[in-house]
């Protein structure tokens, strides 16, 4: 059997077993097979999940960059690593080698090693979706410094705050970032953020749209200039399997952002593993994720995953909707993509639109396609479905956090069959359990319990940067002896996970506990629906009410709303029951969202409450503006 990759059904639950019966021997063969060491380990795992205490591969050496870089040279050195694709589709796409990706990031390396980062010094990144954002990645983890990218869609207050918190002396940037037809002056809010973060010492920016901005004496530096003089000789940093490899911040649902810790060696072989086996790659696909590799998301599966297993990732600058909704369909044309991987959320606003604009493209080089972020409806599955996987290509709806480090549980293409709204199974090495109120291991099919995972995997997060006690609360506390994950789930006959939504989620109305997910799917089937939020809101009787926020589709807009309110309660009440039926539902334009596509419901539930005293940090929200809006049109 092929350890690495599962190939049917019968050889996922051999796997599986092997893995809950020997999880020591299931990853020390994964990690022997498949990767460059320095010095192999002495014990595979060591851990104490009361103190959050966790290590994989003890005293293994490594570094991640010979495996994701060197280790291909021989036999793929003229192969193409990444593809670049610019916001404009005017201008040309990048080819990069992995020849020429060694080079570049040797020059990078050298560059922050001249520049007087160490080993263990932390650096931020804030950059758009250009090369050097990879390239920076790969560079930090060639030197052992510790990246921490800021998403360069964030403040200047976010990412002041995330500066501050890790202590980072040094930043790297960009002049400017293009958004579709929008340019926005990344410098400047980098500046902004500097003016109350004096540890940083050295910018070093980028060039990308060629702007005139301010470069301050002594701090900022252009980069280019540094990379042109730079030797492409590189000697890696040797590290150890739990030195830190990256910083990621998460936005907790109260309170500042938590900085997740990753490090080298377990991060390493989960990414390479579950890159694999759910995406099913195979030598000479070409698989592009839209995420921005600001989120966990294109840390794993655009940078480190593809690289660790020699793959071609597609970078992508722009948005869906530039210059037309046809955008995404057109790169898959033009680059043959094999594998597509997205957020629910850009399926949804691609599915308002005519199919018009994916009929007009090829698709028939997609295999398998994704789905990551959140619930993703019945409806846009279908969508997804019929439309982009044209009923050939397996959904791989994943599950998996930022804390998770990759994806946990998601069907294996080809392998496990596929059920609209479900993740399915947990990978080989994930074991997924449900757990109820009184902390009771729920065995019953269709009963919502907290996801909890019960045993270690080499991805987990370690720590939270500089508060391991919060670590230990937010993930440990709830049910002792395991992580939990902060979501609700329920499992079918067969042992398929359906993620519910965040626990919090959950309203008890009159005593019924109504998970808000099923009744959003529900209404989102409406045909003049586009998006909607449920929260519930304190009432006399009921205990809580729902409300609903609904965003409408241009059909929609036309209609009388009265008649849609009606329409679409009929509608909760066929598909959940009458028990669920919204008390308030208020038409708006936008829902508010964070910068990766989470709905914020904290606020819409601070709003139904009629609270607007404190929306808390609304740093991360994508539309800030669109709370007000909301807010003038409460209803009463
Ligand atoms: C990868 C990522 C994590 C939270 C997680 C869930 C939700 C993510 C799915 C999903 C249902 C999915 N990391 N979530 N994937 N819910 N089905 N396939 O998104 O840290 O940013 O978010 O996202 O609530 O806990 S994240």
């Amino acid at each position: 059997m092929n350890y690495y990759k599962v190939e049917n059904l019968e050889q996922y639950f051999k796997m599986y077993n092997k893995s809950v019966r020997e999880p020591r021997k299931f990853w020390e063969r994964i990690a022997d097979e498949n990767f460059t060491w320095y010095q192999r380990w002495d014990k595979v795992l060591e851990y104490d999940m009361s103190k959050a205490e966790i290590q994989w591969f003890v005293n293994g050496k490594l570094n991640i960059t010979k495996n994701c870089i060197d280790r291909h040279l021989n036999k793929r050195g003229d192969k193409t690593a990444i593809i670049f694709e610019p916001n404009d589709p005017k201008e040309k796409a990048q080819h990069i080698t992995y020849n020429e990706l060694h080079q570049r990031v040797c020059k990078m390396a050298n560059v922050l090693r001249e520049q007087g980062v160490k080993k263990g010094d932390r650096v931020c990144i804030y950059l758009p979706m250009i090369p050097e954002l990879a390239v920076s990645l790969l560079a930090c983890a060639r030197i052992g410094a510790i990246h921490s990218v800021v998403f360069a869609g964030f403040s200047a207050t976010a990412l002041n705050s995330r500066i501050v918190d890790c202590d980072a002396k040094f930043v790297i940037t960009a002049d400017g970032s293009y958004r579709g037809n929008k340019s926005i002056d990344l410098k400047g809010i980098v500046d902004e953020a500097l003016e109350k973060a004096p540890m940083v010492q050295t910018v070093l920016v980028a060039k990308r749209t060629n702007t005139d901005v301010p470069m301050k004496e002594g701090r900022d530096k252009w980069l280019q200039p540094l990379l042109d003089s730079a030797s492409s000789n590189n000697v890696a940093e040797i590290m150890d399997s739990e030195n830190p490899l990256f910083i990621l911040y998460t936005s907790g649902s109260t309170g500042k952002p938590k900085g997740m810790v990753h490090t080298t060696g377990g991060y390493m072989v989960y990414t390479a593993y579950t890159f694999k086996n759910v995406f099913r790659y195979e030598e000479n696909d070409i698989y592009w994720c839209t995420a921005d590799i600001g989120w966990i998301t294109g840390h794993s599966y655009i940078v480190y995953g593809p690289l660790l297993n020699g793959a071609t990732t597609v970078m992508f600058e722009g948005i869906p909707n530039y210059p037309d909704f046809g955008r995404f369909w057109e790169i898959v044309e033009k680059h043959k993509i094999t594998q597509f991987y997205t957020a629910p959320t850009a399926i949804r606003s691609l599915a308002k639109e005519s199919t018009e604009w994916v009929e007009k493209h090829d698709l028939s080089s997609l295999k398998v396609i994704g789905s990551v972020g959140e619930p993703i409806n019945e409806e846009a599955w279908h969508w997804y479905n019929n439309h982009i996987g044209q009923k050939r290509c397996p959904i791989t709806d994943t599950w998996w956090q930022t804390e998770t480090g990759g994806v946990m549980i998601a069907p294996l293409p080809f392998v496990t069959p596929t059920k609209p709204t479900y993740a399915t199974f947990p990978l080989p090495g994930v074991q997924a359990v449900l757990m109820d109120e009184k902390r009771n291991e729920i065995e019953d099919n269709q009963v919502v319990g907290s996801l909890c995972i019960k045993f270690p995997w080499p991805g987990i997060a370690r720590t939270i940067w500089g508060d391991h006690q919060r670590y230990i609360d937010t993930y440990f506390s709830a049910f002792p002896g395991k992580y939990f994950t902060g979501d609700g789930a329920l499992r079918d006959e067969v042992g398929y996970y359906r993620i519910t939504g965040r626990v919090d989620d959950v309203v008890i109305v009159s005593g019924h506990n109504l998970g808000t997910a099923p009744i959003e799917d529900a209404i989102n089937e409406h045909p003049a629906v586009a998006e909607s939020a449920i929260v519930g809101f304190p009432h006399d009787i009921k205990g809580n009410a729902l409300y609903g926020f609904i965003t409408l589709k241009e059909t929609g807009l036309t209609r009388d709303q009265n008649n849609l309110r009606n329409e679409i309660n009929q509608h909760i009440s066929t598909h959940i029951g009458p028990i669920a039926k919204l008390d308030k539902i208020q038409f708006v334009a936008g829902l508010p969202k964070t910068r990766s596509g989470k709905i914020m419901r904290r606020i819409l539930r601070k709003i139904a409450e009629g609270d607007f005293s404190n929306f808390g940090d609304t740093s991360t929200l994508l539309n800030p503006e669109i709370v007000d809006l909301i807010k003038d049109d409460r209803i009463e």
